[in-house]
């Protein structure tokens, strides 16, 4: 018997925490660019689960790589070998032109294994005193929920009434390279982490040649460039990590999300030697990191993205999502910004308090999700595998929704 929404929101509502204020839509299947509500209702799915589901929702390959190793072995931990390991190993570090690769589950895990082989380096190999290493972050910036990030975070909805806070931290303003300059005058400064487009933040594009000075800054002062590539890594932003737009070799990169295509927790560091060897056994670990479930499915989903040349695909179809954007007629857009298929519209206040998050709304009435960040900003990432005719028809569902919520707004 069908059940109707607000069952299983009441049921979310009850019995789960509260850390979380979903649209109110409750999704049951997703294929490709599309998801489905519990009343059979279709969307254009323009969230991808933050930049997870890249490769889109079930892609059959990515599927069969899990059902595959599902019938066969899902987990050993790493106290054994296993099949699977050493052969994604192989193929990761080649794909993405690194010596090596530290396999972990989620984005915040890697980044905390990223941060520790920073600071296991600084006194490793740069030669910092013990405990005195630090590391350099930017203001507005998203890297998970750990204490030890948030100790990191400007933003108090994720940081606010979890202290005490991890030491060794410093926040610098993104986009600034005096201030990583000034920074990078301390000696103790091992490594600077940093989105290379920020997401969470609003889909924030630094200028022009601020990651190839900052990476090159660092490398002058001895620290390392952490590049967190958890959601814009993958194809997303039209290359296969952002930092390709400017030719810069992060010395750690992180990947999340998109790495096993939105199908299962799957998250990578990957380092050269002299960093990541810093590392000894029975220094860093994790019971899933490295299961043959996850190898299989990131090998699978990393397969797609060459396969089906996603990321030029990202390229190609985010200039004409932007110009479309930029040419709906109404004052409620106050700017379009964004790279590949990682895209944000700030939304001026309009009506009576009007925000965002009532355009998501609206735009779900219409058959298209996506959600607010900070009040003012929807984030447009639809899965890569989208083309050129479904683009245009959600970049029509989307112009409409802005221009009658415009004319209402100016009534
Ligand atoms: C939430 C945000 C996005 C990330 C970057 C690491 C992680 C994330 C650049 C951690 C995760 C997710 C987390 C999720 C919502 C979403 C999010 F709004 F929180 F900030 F995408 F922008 N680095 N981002 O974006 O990866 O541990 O989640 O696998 O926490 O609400 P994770």
């Amino acid at each position: 018997m069908q059940k109707d929404q607000n069952y299983y929101i009441s049921l979310e509502d009850k019995y789960g925490a509260h850390n979380y204020h979903p649209l109110p839509v409750v999704l049951e299947k997703g294929e490709g660019i599309y998801v489905w509500d519990t009343d059979g209702k279709r969307y254009f799915d323009f969230l991808s689960a933050y930049s997870a589901m890249n490769q889109g929702h079930c892609h059959p390959k990515i599927i069969k790589a899990l059902t595959d190793q599902a019938q066969k072995l899902t987990l050993t931990s790493r106290a054994f070998y296993n099949s699977a390991l050493g052969e994604y190993e192989k193929y990761i570090t080649n794909y993405f032109g690194y010596d090596k690769v530290l396999p972990m589950n989620s984005g915040a895990e890697a980044v905390e294994t990223a941060l520790k082989l920073c600071r296991k380096w600084a006194y490793e190999v740069k030669g910092t005193s013990e405990n005195d290493a630090v590391i350099l972050f930017a203001t507005e910036n998203f890297h998970g929920r750990t204490l030890g990030i948030i100790s990191a975070s400007t933003d108090p909805s994720s940081k606010a009434g979890f202290g005490p806070y991890l030491p060794g931290v410093q926040v610098i303003e993104y986009n600034n390279l005096d201030a990583l300059e000034t920074a990078l005058q301390n000696k103790n400064v091992a490594g600077f982490c940093v989105e290379p487009i920020q997401g969470e933040a609003g889909v924030v594009v630094p200028d022009e040649g601020y990651l190839k000075k900052a990476y090159e800054l660092c490398k002058a002062n001895n620290a390392l460039f952490i590049a967190d590539e958890v959601q814009t890594g993958i194809g997303r932003t039209g290359k296969l990590l952002a930092c390709d737009h400017e030719e810069v070799r992060p010395d750690i990169v992180i990947l999340g999300k998109a790495l096993s295509g939105g199908v299962f927790p799957v998250s990578a560091v990957l380092a050269d030697d002299e960093i990541m060897l810093t590392i000894k056994p029975g220094e860093h670990g994790s019971t899933f990191g490295g299961n043959p479930l996850a190898n299989k499915v990131a090998e699978a989903a990393l397969e797609v993205i060459k396969d089906e040349q996603l990321a030029e695909n990202a390229q190609r179809l985010g200039v004409i999502f932007r110009d479309r954007m930029e040419k709906i007629d109404s004052d409620l857009i106050e700017l379009v910004r964004g790279k590949g298929l990682l895209n944000a519209v700030v939304i001026k206040p309009f009506g009576d308090n009007k925000t965002a998050y009532d355009v998501c709304l609206a735009l779900r009435d219409k058959g298209l999700l996506a959600k607010q960040t900070h009040t003012h900003i929807i984030r447009f990432a639809p899965p890569l595998v989208i083309n050129e005719e479904q683009l245009h028809e959600a970049c029509d569902i989307i112009q409409s929704t802005i221009e009658e919520l415009s004319m209402v707004a100016s009534n």
